[in-house]
């Protein structure tokens, strides 16, 4: 099976406890090789660019503010069936509804500050990646 990529953040919560070692080798204990990476502090506009699909939502001014609260990992991890393995890696949205052993289930707080991030479906990955790491990061 062939490998692709997909593009998860470790989100302000998460990098101010102190979790970015602990998620990362959760994932590469899963198989992820991290293809690329970059700490950095997100812009407004950078998340409103990202979160596009809940521009409107009541959630959406509360997410951007809680992302650009802080730095934030950004990777591209690359695995076979990276999209569907990482989320089932991740858990559900809400760590209350998370299955054991997910990192949202360990690490999450709420619905808003869960930890982390994972492109929902294979196009989402490929514009998700491009945004932060450009073209050249979805070779394969
Ligand atoms: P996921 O991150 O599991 O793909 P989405 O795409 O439904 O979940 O939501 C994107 C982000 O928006 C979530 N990671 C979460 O931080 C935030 N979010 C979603 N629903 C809510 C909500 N009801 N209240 C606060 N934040 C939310």
């Amino acid at each position: 099976m062939a490998l692709d990529r997909t593009l998860f953040i470790v989100k302000p919560d998460a990098v101010a406890r102190n979790l970015i070692g602990r998620i990362l080798a959760h994932v590469e204990d899963k198989g992820f090789r991290i293809a690329e990476a970059r700490f950095t502090r997100l812009t407004r506009e950078q998340c409103q660019e990202f979160y596009a699909e809940h521009l409107g939502k009541p959630f959406f001014n509360e997410l951007v503010d809680f992302m650009t609260s802080g730095p934030v990992m950004l990777t591209c991890l690359e695995r076979e069936n990276a999209v569907a393995f990482l989320r089932e890696v991740i858990g559900a949205t809400d760590p209350a509804q998370a299955a054991a052993g997910t990192v949202r289930k360990l690490y999450a707080e709420s619905k808003g500050r869960n930890s982390v991030h994972a492109s929902d479906s294979p196009a989402s990955a490929d514009r998700e990646v491009k945004l932060f790491f450009g073209v050249a990061a979805l070779a394969r």
